[in-house]
């Protein structure tokens, strides 16, 4: 079994979406058990990728590439894990602020979270803040988390916390900030509760919060 789990690893930390979906069915076909499938190989393997970026040893483009394979690998794991009834860690409302459009860096952190066993709801771009107090009223998260890539749209962020303020949420969620121009003073100034300088942070600190390693 453990040969069938290195092959899923070594796929992803690889960014080899063919192989990782060829190496998930035959641990499935195996009879390896969907939940240590998804912890053992897989997510274990997105918190390396999220390692090596940390110490600089690979960078977006592969962080990219390995989150593609990590994506056609939870597709064919998906079924099992619904049918094994394997819970998300927790649920993170994500998006990029009203008003702006950049959605690579949002994508990756969406991408990470996945990675780390988080469903995430994913709002996409210029997300107003009735946009983000909606989604929190219907899906409950553990988290929201938002994105700006610009000085312009950053005040985007004190307002959506507000607006969860105002419908009485706020203090039902913990806030996570990025984006390139956020800097963690940004953060405090705006009463977030997390600041991620990477996705790769934006999920270790997510797990942190919760206790999780
Ligand atoms: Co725009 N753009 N752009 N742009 N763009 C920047 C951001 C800019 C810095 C370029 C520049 O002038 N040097 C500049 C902003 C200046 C400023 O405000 N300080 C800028 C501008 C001005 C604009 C327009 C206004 C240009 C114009 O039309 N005159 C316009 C605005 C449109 C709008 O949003 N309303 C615009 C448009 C665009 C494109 C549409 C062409 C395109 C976006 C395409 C897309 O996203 N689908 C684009 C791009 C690609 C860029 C640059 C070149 C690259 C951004 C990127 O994807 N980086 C960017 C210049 C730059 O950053 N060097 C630029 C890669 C990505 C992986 O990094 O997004 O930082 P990043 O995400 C990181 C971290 O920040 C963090 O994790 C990610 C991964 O590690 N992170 C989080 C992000 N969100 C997080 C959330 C978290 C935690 C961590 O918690 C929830």
């Amino acid at each position: 079994m453990q040969d069938i789990l290195n092959e899923i690893y070594d796929s992803i930390v690889d960014g080899d979406a063919q192989g990782t979906a060829e190496a998930v069915k035959a641990a499935l076909a195996a009879g390896v058990a969907p939940a240590t499938i998804l912890n053992d190989a897989m997510i274990a393997a997105m918190a390396e990728v999220g390692r090596l970026f940390e110490v600089g040893e690979c960078f977006v483009p592969e962080m990219l590439i390995a989150a593609r394979a990590m994506k056609q690998g939870l597709a064919v794991l998906k079924p099992h894990l619904v049918a094994a009834n394997v819970q998300p860690v927790a649920k993170v409302v994500l998006g990029t602020v009203r008003g702006d459009l950049h959605d690579i860096g949002k994508g990756l952190v969406a991408m990470m979270l996945e990675g780390a066993g988080f469903e995430v709801i994913d709002l996409g771009v210029d997300a107003g803040p009735e946009k983000f107090v909606e989604a929190v009223r219907q899906h409950r998260p553990a988290f929201v988390g938002m994105s700006a890539l610009l000085t312009t749209t950053m005040p985007q962020m004190r307002t959506t916390i507000q607006a969860l303020e105002a419908a009485g949420l706020r203090d039902s969620v913990t806030v996570m900030v990025g984006g390139a121009p956020v800097t963690p003073a940004f953060a405090e100034e705006i009463h977030a509760d997390l600041y991620a300088a990477d996705a790769s942070s934006a999920a270790r600190l997510a797990k942190a919060w919760l206790n999780l390693s």
